[in-house]
């Protein structure tokens, strides 16, 4: 059984979805660096930057980024073509979008949440410019997404897999939802169609319905 780090609205729906269209079985222990009364000194014991998704395989082998654990999960531990394209051109533009989220758009939020990392200057007003300037990024970077990763019905083809999983988490946040159904109409309606498919729409419900 895998044990999958991670809490309610965070990056690790992405591979509880993952697990889910995989069919794998896995418990959740809630930890973030957010929620103290969780299991936070044990996520950090295996991943010292206390970050989720943190996924711990059923040999013990302990995983972490978003992108290193779904093609993992891809290419050893899902079906064929369950979770990553079998034709290898698409399974190439797969994996390149499944590191470009972490690298340009993941990676903003963390800018977003915790701007104070980023800066020596203390004042709200200093870290506020960087919030707004980062999420102007983001948003950008969500449209070159959308402009280059344009597979429909799903991004991996006619099922969701990884990619969609991760996309359609990242996505959620940082108004990024409200600027790509402005900006970019057809590809926010395949993050809505990905939310809605039957395996999926569950985790969506039980991260995002208050
Ligand atoms: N590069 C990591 C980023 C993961 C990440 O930033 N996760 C957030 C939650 S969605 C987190 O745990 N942040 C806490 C922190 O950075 O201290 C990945 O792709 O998995």
């Amino acid at each position: 059984m895998y044990t999958l780090y991670g809490t309610r609205g965070s990056g690790s729906a992405a591979v509880e979805m993952a697990l889910e269209l995989a069919r794998l079985p896995y418990r959740i222990v809630r930890a973030s660096e957010w929620e103290p009364d969780s299991a936070l000194d044990e996520l950090r014991k295996v991943n010292p930057l206390g970050q989720i998704p943190t996924l711990v395989t059923p040999g013990g082998q302990v995983m972490t980024e978003s992108a290193a654990i779904l093609i993992h999960l891809g290419l050893d531990a899902a079906g064929p073509g369950l979770l990553l394209p079998v034709d290898a051109a698409a399974r190439a533009q797969a994996i390149r979008g499944l590191v470009f989220i972490p690298a340009n758009c993941y990676s903003r939020i963390t800018v977003i949440d915790y701007p104070q990392r980023f800066t020596i200057a203390a004042d709200e007003k200093a870290l506020d410019a960087i919030r707004q300037g980062t999420r102007k990024d983001l948003h950008r970077n969500w449209e070159v997404f959308a402009d280059t990763f344009t597979r429909q019905p799903f991004l991996c083809g006619d099922t969701p897999g990884a990619l969609d999983c991760l996309a359609a988490v990242v996505s959620r946040w940082s108004g990024s939802r409200a600027h790509l159904r402005e900006h970019r109409p057809a590809f926010h309606d395949v993050l809505m169609r990905i939310e809605s498919h039957e395996t999926l729409a569950p985790v969506f419900k039980q991260h995002w319905d208050n």
